[in-house]
């Protein structure tokens, strides 16, 4: 049975080129093979740099792990720079993503990257990206140089996703807690950081009511859920604990990610956390990714095939909770 990947990276070379001319963080340092996050935060980009950049090799990952498609976004570091950047950056890199989905048609489906401090521009750029690239999803980050993703601002941009029919991929991407980038950024970032900043972002999601004010929104989480269905009973347990008017959402935790919420299975390799995740969401509501290439995409389709699953949990697994998602795009 053929997989669909919905978490499968990659840079734009003029992404690339764009970062390593920049004078600030982020930039990107073509001598030391990094990307600069800030001043304590290096990100080696050694052997990743081709990785992320060769399809030759993206495909052939594919055909080797039984992978039908693939949603293909772009790493982090583009939608949280000024507009003066980020609006023709991203829209460089929209216009490339579509360039790869006509060239591997059928493998490889777009996502939108968005110059978010530019809502207008990117609702705009959204549309263009759906109405007129076919792309299937808004990919953004836990959070935009710091600013918090639920604000009242940004709601627009979710208001588009949700009318044009079109699921966001919340990705993780480094926390705004200096304290943390004293210890560089494996510990900042993949290891602890990027996790506690994404579970972060969807619980203000939740807590600031913007499922309630953009009810048909659907949102993506990978990582299985970023350690929320560990503590999803507690969450709804303990927001009822001194509620006070600041906590918006109208339901429970629990019933936004029945109705709204999907996780996928990127870089998580652990069959105790899918029981977790499958006993507390439901086998509907987890589906494939594999965080290709900072993960071994080798070793996380062997996961997903050795889990204990029934024939139809698999096919949800596999693809069809996905293409669900997708609805037929
Ligand atoms: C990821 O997507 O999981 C990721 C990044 C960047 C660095 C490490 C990493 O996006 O695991
Ligand atoms: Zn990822």
């Amino acid at each position: 049975m053929k997989l669909i990947d919905l978490e499968n990276h990659y840079y734009d070379p003029a992404t690339v080129e764009a970062m390593a001319a920049r004078d600030g963080y982020p930039f990107f340092d073509r001598d030391g093979r990094a990307i600069c996050w800030n001043e304590k935060i290096r990100m080696p980009f050694d052997a990743l740099h081709d990785l992320l950049l060769d399809f030759d090799r993206r495909i052939e990952s594919m055909d080797r792990n039984g992978i039908a498609t693939a949603v293909i976004s772009p790493s982090q570091g583009l939608e949280e720079l000024d507009p003066s950047e980020s609006v023709p950056l991203t829209r460089k890199n929209n216009d490339t993503t579509y360039a790869l989905t006509q060239k591997y048609r059928g493998r490889c489906l777009g996502s939108a990257a968005l110059p978010v401090k530019d809502v207008a521009a990117s609702c705009k750029e959204l549309q263009r990206c759906v109405d007129e690239l076919g792309f299937v999803c808004w990919h953004t980050h836990s959070n935009y140089s710091g600013e918090s993703i639920e604000q009242e601002k940004f709601i627009p941009i979710f208001e588009t996703a949700a009318e044009l029919g079109v699921y966001i991929y919340l990705h993780p991407t480094l926390p705004p807690y200096s304290d943390l980038f004293e210890y560089g950024f494996t510990f900042a970032g993949p290891a602890a950081g990027f996790t506690v900043d994404t579970y972060l972002a969807t619980m203000k999601l939740i807590v600031s009511g913007v499922f309630d004010r953009v009810p048909d929104t659907r949102l993506v989480l990978g990582h299985l859920g970023e350690a929320i269905p560990f503590l999803l009973d507690r969450i709804d347990n303990r927001l009822n604990f001194l509620p006070n008017d600041r906590i918006k959402n109208r339901k429970k935790p629990s019933e936004y990610f029945r109705d709204n919420i999907m996780v996928t299975t990127s870089g998580n390799m652990s069959p105790a956390a899918f029981r977790c995740t499958k006993d507390v969401l439901g086998i509907e509501s987890i589906t494939f990714g594999s965080d290709y290439p900072y993960e071994n995409i080798d070793e996380m389709t062997d996961y997903v095939k050795m889990l204990d699953l029934a024939e139809d949990e698999r096919e949800l697994l596999f693809r069809g909770n996905a293409e669900r998602l997708m609805g037929g795009r």
